[in-house]
Formats: structure tokens, sequence, C-alpha cells
């Protein structure tokens, strides 16, 4: 490992970049092994610095030659960039590198995919491509010119012109370089257009290989829904002649949005009836329009250091979240968001991987792309849009877009504009920024004489390097319900700032029942104790979807952790629960998928670790199947008629009703092979002519270790398709049987289709075990050497995905001791493995703590 590029990077460090550019010519010269950049930058001293050494960040570049003002230079070069003697007045710099695109493993800079060139520059793959002020507060007019052979050459902004084996494209829009991007290839175009609000003409295109033309539609369609939202919702409108996206099967992410140039994970935009479930619809509707969105939050106003990324990211993030609410079903898909949310970020913020929304420092940047920037991210926004309402919202929305547009900003900047517009002191709620934790707050009550006393306290537990909390600004949403179900006191928002407050209700004719965190009104763990009948009752009656939802959540919770922790028999509170949300034909079948499915086992251990007892893998797994078979057993009449009932007629539709339908359809299925032995489950198999009914069908005879002959044909059908090959290895090893995960997963790895180096695949199979969290964790501790075998060799080829894939280790220390001498002796062996990379030591050294 090289020792200079171990520093910790801190944000009370920042300091301005001594100089300004305004105008960026880069030439490219294309080739595997050898192709040769020239930059010709002009520089101008900025006069909000006071100075410091020119310094231009550059990695495994080979510097040609330099020039300053048309005169040869010779700079000082090191492992991290360059200096050198400049004039301190404006100047122009000329260089030329040498870098080898094809031999780029770790997918960051210019590198090559099936053929193609293309590139990842965020957050800090530029300086792989030339040396230039690889930071998002330099921001430039870039002028690009491509020479190659291949038939398709593209840039950001407009072309500008074009001839045999050369193509120029001009973005008038200052950029930072991490939002830069090439693109070469043989590539065909999906096209489309688009008329903007005030009336320019955008023409459209989605680049793929000529034979993935035909997956290609409803990713149009997604980004022009994608751009009429933006407009609508936001008055946001497109500023380019011309948008373009590319998909890459080689990719670390999910897509980037490089201005007027998205580069997409070919997993992310392609769809087919034949090959994309109904949730890879969603997503890849979800993410084109996220990486529409960024054009402006994130483009447009970038971020001034990367300590800001959530400024880009949890906007972007909630912004796509309500146009999939807008779009589909906001009750469902406010829903998925706190599932995921809990899945992921409940599990970081729990870890030693906790850090703050916006962190004070890091290593390796590119390791905090993650479900605390992200996902907490768009959260603390949602909290500030309930606190000052929709109107101060969008009218705040408004002034920034004004006042910062063309600016890399800040979270100050951000919340001086909800400051601003609303005249609201914003210090404590701040806070959501700077502190790292889950706050859980319990709830107790006491009911006298009409009048109703909800007492809420908050405590936020330590994190690393964060030993004291302080309260924050947390909303809870309440409504109250009398013993008849109806609502006497609707939605309402309570403010608490304290460490503990009470609210008071009064006028009431009888105790009522409280239902507490409507629509998951902040990102915290609640703590309220109600009876199963209680939480029956809510299930049955609660007007909030979001905590109708939950109260049959909680319910599931308790009764798992009864049969776990006391070998208690399923409560038939939760059962008839189940029974009438089953058969109401007045909700959304989505919205019944998902009271039917079970809390995740990750979930599971969340609850019982965060409760005081150190979770068993295997005893969750064993009673989640008990669980399941006990609903299966009790709902027994109904479930083939919810089976053949949800069956969608016709051809295949993605909309989010028939999605719905099938996702009630694939539960009910899911739990009726536990009594049929698959039967239902093969016939679907058989007749199934799309994905989602295939592979739902799939799971559940895997999930009942039967579904040999069908994974057999499954493979047969889809060998020549690499995204659907990905869910063949994946689907393998997420439903093997515990003591299976880990030989299941060593065979996949020995399959002539394993391509390691490839992200999608690597994913497939690693992310599938670490998700199998009675499989990872099987006793023995196969599976952890495996992985840990699998990260080292990653990452001496592709650190970012190595990095990425070894937080299924985070959980480590919930678990009893011998599993975490397990766990703690493959950290220390990939710590201890020469020459690892920044990324992956820096992750393992946090995790080590
Ligand atoms: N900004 C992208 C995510 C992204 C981040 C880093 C990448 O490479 C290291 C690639 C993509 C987004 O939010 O979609
Ligand atoms: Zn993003």
């Amino acid at each position: 490992m090289d020792d200079a590029t171990q520093q910790t990077i801190y944000l009370k460090d920042y300091k301005p970049f001594p100089w300004l550019i305004d105008d960026v010519h880069l030439t490219f010269r294309l080739d595997g092994t050898a192709t040769r950049v020239s930059s010709r930058i002009a520089f101008r001293p900025n006069p909000a610095s006071d100075g410091g050494a020119f310094f231009l960040h550059g990695d495994g570049v080979t510097l040609i030659g330099a020039r300053i003002d048309g005169r040869p230079v010779t700079p000082v070069v090191t492992a991290a960039g360059l200096t050198c003697a400049v004039p301190d007045r404006a100047f122009t710099w000329e260089a030329e590198v040498e870098i080898a695109p094809a031999a780029n493993t770790a997918l960051s800079g210019l590198y090559m995919s099936n053929g193609m060139y293309c590139t990842q520059c965020e957050a800090e793959g530029f300086r792989r491509i030339t040396f230039y002020p690889d930071r998002p507060d330099v921001m430039a007019r870039f002028h690009v010119r491509i020479e190659c052979a291949l038939p398709v050459l593209l840039s950001n902004g407009n072309p500008t012109g074009s001839g045999p084996d050369w193509a120029e494209w001009t973005d008038p829009w200052p950029k930072p370089a991490y939002l830069f991007a090439l693109v070469a290839g043989d590539l065909a175009a999906h096209p489309g257009a688009f008329t903007t609000m005030s009336g320019r003409q955008v023409a459209l295109n989605i680049w793929v290989r000529p034979a993935d033309l035909a997956k290609c539609a409803f990713g149009m369609q997604a980004l022009i829904r994608a751009m009429e939202w933006d407009e609508r919702v936001y008055g946001r409108e497109y500023d380019l002649d011309i948008f373009n996206i590319v998909a890459v099967d080689d990719f670390n992410m999910g897509a980037m949005e490089n201005k007027g140039l998205n580069i997409f994970n070919s997993a992310l935009v392609l769809a087919s009836p034949q090959t994309a479930t109904d949730l890879n619809y969603e997503r890849i509707e979800g993410v084109i329009a996220h990486e529409y969105f960024h054009n402006w939050t994130g483009n447009r106003i970038t971020c001034r250091d990367w300590f800001q990324l959530c400024l880009k990211e949890g906007l972007t993030v909630f912004r796509d979240q309500q146009f999939t609410g807008d779009m589909r079903s906001r009750a469902v898909k406010r829903i998925d968001d706190a599932i995921t949310l809990r899945a992921r970020q409940f599990r970081e913020d729990g870890g030693p991987l906790a850090h703050p929304v916006r962190p004070e420092s890091f290593v390796e940047i590119n390791n905090f792309y993650t479900a605390t920037v992200y996902e907490k991210g768009a959260e603390v926004i949602g909290m500030l849009k309930r606190l000052v309402g929709d109107d101060a919202y969008a009218r705040a929305l408004t002034l920034y877009f004004d006042r910062h547009d063309g600016q890399a900003a800040t979270i100050e900047d951000w919340l001086a504009v909800f400051a601003d517009v609303t005249g609201r002191d914003l210090t404590q709620f701040a806070r959501w920024y700077g502190q790292a934790g889950t706050p859980r707050v319990s709830v107790s009550d006491a009911y006298a004489d009409g009048t109703y006393t909800l007492t809420l306290r908050q405590t936020t537990p330590p994190t690393p390097g964060q030993p004291d909390k302080q309260p924050q600004v947390i909303p809870v949403a309440v409504g109250l319900l009398n013993p008849n179900g109806d609502q006497v006191l609707p939605t309402t928002v309570l403010e608490l700032t304290q460490a503990e407050q009470s609210f008071q209700f009064s006028g009431l004719s009888s105790r009522p029942i409280p239902s507490i965190l409507r629509d998951f009104s902040a990102p915290v763990i609640l703590d309220h104790p109600l009876g199963n009948a209680t939480r029956a009752f809510l299930l049955a009656h609660d007007t909030d979807p979001f905590a109708k939802w939950e109260a049959g959540r909680t319910l599931a919770r308790d009764v798992v952790a009864a049969m776990i922790l006391h070998g208690t028999a399923p409560d038939p509170a939760y059962l008839d629960g189940l029974r009438t949300a089953l058969r109401a034909d007045s909700l959304d079948p989505a919205f019944r998928a998902l009271v039917l499915a079970l809390p995740s086992e990750e979930e599971t251990a969340q609850a019982l670790h965060g409760a005081g007892h150190i979770p068993d893998p295997l005893a969750i797994n064993q009673s989640h199947e008990a669980l399941r078979r006990a609903i299966a057993g009790h709902l027994a009449d109904l479930l083939p008629g919810v089976v053949a009932a949800m069956a969608v007629p016709g051809p295949y539709s993605p909309t989010a009703q028939a999605a719905g339908q099938r996702a009630l359809g694939n539960a009910a299925l899911w739990l009726w092979s536990r009594l049929d032995g698959g039967l239902a489950a093969q016939a679907q198999f058989a007749v199934a002519d799309n994905m989602t009914m295939k592979l739902a069908a799939l799971a559940s005879l895997l999930a009942i270790g039967a579904g040999r002959a069908e994974l057999a044909a499954f493979h047969a059908a889809w060998s020549g398709d690499r995204l659907v090959m990905d869910k063949w290895f994946g689907l393998q090893v997420a439903h093997a049987a515990p003591a299976q995960a880990a030989t299941t997963a060593a065979a996949l790895t020995a399959h002539p289709a394993f391509d390691w180096k490839n992200p999608n695949r690597f994913r497939a199979v690693f992310g599938a075990l670490a998700g199998n969290m009675a499989g990872f964790h099987d006793a023995g501790g196969a599976s952890y050497r495996l992985l840990a075998d699998w990260l080292i060799r990653l990452d001496a080829l592709n650190p970012q995905t190595a990095a990425r894939t070894s937080t299924a280790f985070d959980s480590w220390r919930r678990f009893d001791t011998g599993r975490q001498a397990l766990i703690r002796a493959e950290l220390t062996r990939i710590a201890a493995t020469p020459g690892l990379s920044r990324d992956l030591a820096e992750m393992v050294g946090r995790m080590l703590g």
C-alpha cells in the first residue's frame, strides 16, 4: 500500500483552489494500450484564495510533456499528482499524457468494457485521465475532441463537429471534472425526443449494443416521464440540445449523472418482459429519474467538497422517491423506502461503519457512497419538508436554484435557504447532518378525564468518534383512534426537540389508541410497547397506510421474537390479522403483499440485538421458516385462490397495478409452496411468459429445496443473457439452505460463466451470500473465509467493488463470541494482505475499530 495515499482528509481543512479555470480543451487519441490525452487549460488566480502551490492531481498517468504559455516546463511528478512553478497571473497550461484504458480493471477513469471505451470520474477518477485540479469546486467549460475509428463518439454537452474517425463536443455549462464523460463504441441508439417547457427541442438517445436495442423502450419512456415531472413539480428544465444515456456492462455502481451523457450499468437500463422483473422495471424508472434529476441537483448546483456529498445525493434521492411515489403508489413507495432504510442504513448506523450524513473525515471518498449519505440524507430532507410545510419547501427550493445556480455549495448554503424563507432557526435541525447513529424514541402514555398525554423520550447511542449525543429535532406524526376504529385526531406533527417531552390531547370521550410515526415521519427506531391485540387493531383500522403496515410488521416482529426467545407458538392475533388483510379486496394488492411478507432476517436480528439479545442466525432462520409454515397453514383455504386470482391475464405490462397483483400472487405462492411441495410453483414456472413470474416460481422452489430441473432449464434458456444469468447465479446462493450457502457459492465461483471481474457477476454471488444471513453466518465460518479470499483477490483489480462488498462483515459485533472470533480473524487476514488498496484497508480498519 502506498503510504502517501493513506492520509485522512478533514472537512475543517477545506481551502479554495488558488486558480480558476474558464475553459479546458481535451483531445483524446484513443487506443487500448496507449491513449494520448492532450489538455489545454486556461488558469487565472482565484481572488477568493490566499494562494498556495500549483498542484494538479494525477494518478497512474504518464506525463509526456508540459508547457506553460507555450514554453516547455518540467513539473515535479509524485504518486498523487504534480507541482510546477507557475506565473502569478493568468496562464495557459498544456500537457500531454499517456494512459492504458484496456489495462484499467478498477473501472475508474477511462476504461474498456466489451470493446467500448467509457469513463467513470466520480468521485476522483478524472485524475486517472490527465493532470487536473480534480475537486468539485473547480468548475470549467469543457471542449472535447475524440479521435478514434469506432463509429459512435460521445462526450458531454452539445456536438460541435464530426468527421471520419473524430468528433467534437462542447459543454456550455461549467462543471467539475467528476462530471466529465467520454464514450466510444460500436453502439446503436434507441432515439426519443422531448420539447421543454420553454420550447427547446431535445434529442434523446439510449445507446446500447445493437443486440440490446429491443430493451430500451421502457427506459426512454421513464426518461421522458422524469423530464416532464421535473418541469411540473420543481420547475426545472433541461438545458442542452441532446441528452444521451449509455448502457455499460462493467460498472462499479448503478449509474452516473455526467452532464448530458449519463452512463448506466446495463442492469439499470435494459428491460424486456422476458428478462426483467417488475422490481427491475421500477428500479430502472427510479434510477433513470435519479440521474436525470441530478442535472439540477448535482450538476447545475454541485458540491463544494466531497463532505457535502449528501447535498446532491440526499436531495436527488428524495426527488426520485417523490417521483416514484407520484408515478406509482405513494403509500407502497413509502413502505418500501422504510424497509430499505432499516435493512441498510439502520444496520450501518448501528455498527462500526456508522458516520454522519455529512462525514467530517475520510481516507477514500468512494467508501462514503453509503446508505447513510443517500437514504438517510433523503430522510433528512423529508423531515425538513414536513417541518416547514409544502409551500415553504417549494419556496426554499426555488431560492436554492436561484441563489446557487452555477455554484459548488455546502449544507450550510442549503439550510440557509430554508432559514431565510421560513425565519426558522435550524441550528438544532443541523444536528441531523453531524450526528451519526439512529435515534431511539420511546413512548409512554396516560389518560385521565378526557385528556390523553403522550410522553416521548429520545436517545441516540454512541457511534465511532461520537460518544455523546445531543437531542435532535424529530417530527413525530401521530393520529388517535377511538376503540371503534374511528379517527379522533387526524395526523398531527409533534416536534420532539428535548430529551423528553409530553404532549396533551384533550376533549376525548375515551382512552384513544395512538398511531405513532405515521408515514415514517422520521428515521428513528420507535420503542412503543403495545400488546399484540392493539397492534392487530391498528393493522385493521389505522387510516395511515404506513402505520397500518407497520402495526402488522411490529406484530410479526414480536411474534417471531417470542418464537425465538421463548418457543411461543405464533399468536392467532397475527394470523387472523393477515387473514383479514389478505381478504380486504379494497386494499391495493401491492400493499397486501407487503403485509403478507415477514420482516427480513436482518430486521429480526437488529430487533433482537436492540433488545439486548445476541441474535442466533440459524434460530432466526428456523423461526422465520416455522412462522411461514404456520401462516401458510392458517391461510391454506385462501392461498391457492389468491395465486390464481392475481395471475394477470394478457401480455405483460410493467404498470404499478399489474406489478402489485403479481406481487400479491407471488407472496401467496411463496407461502403456499410450503404446503403443496412446490406443485403450484412448478406449474407457474412452466407457463410464465415473463421474468417476474418465472423468477418468483423458481425462488419458491429453491426455498423448499426443490427446483433443480427448473434451474437447469433456466440456465439452458438464458445462458446467453448476462443480466438474466446474474439472477441465476444470485438466486441459488440467496435461497441455499444455511449449511449449503458456502458450498453453493464456492461451486458457482468455479462455473465457467463466473466472470469475477464483472462487478454485477461478483455481486450476484457475494451480495447474495452476504444477504443469506443464516448461510453467511453458518457455524464454522466457511462463508467468511470464502468471501475474504475473494475480496483479497478482487481488491488487486477493483478496489471499489471489493471495499463495498466487504460491508458484509460490518454487523459482526452483534453475534456470539465464536462468530466474532472467526470474522475478526478474516478481517485481520485481509488487513495484513500486502499491497491492499486504500479503499479496502480503510473499510477493514474501520470495521476492526
Ligand atoms: N453519483 C452517482 C453514483 C456514483 C458514484 C460513484 C461512482 O463511481 C465510483 C459511480 C456512480 C449516483 O448517485 O447515481
Ligand atoms: Zn445520485
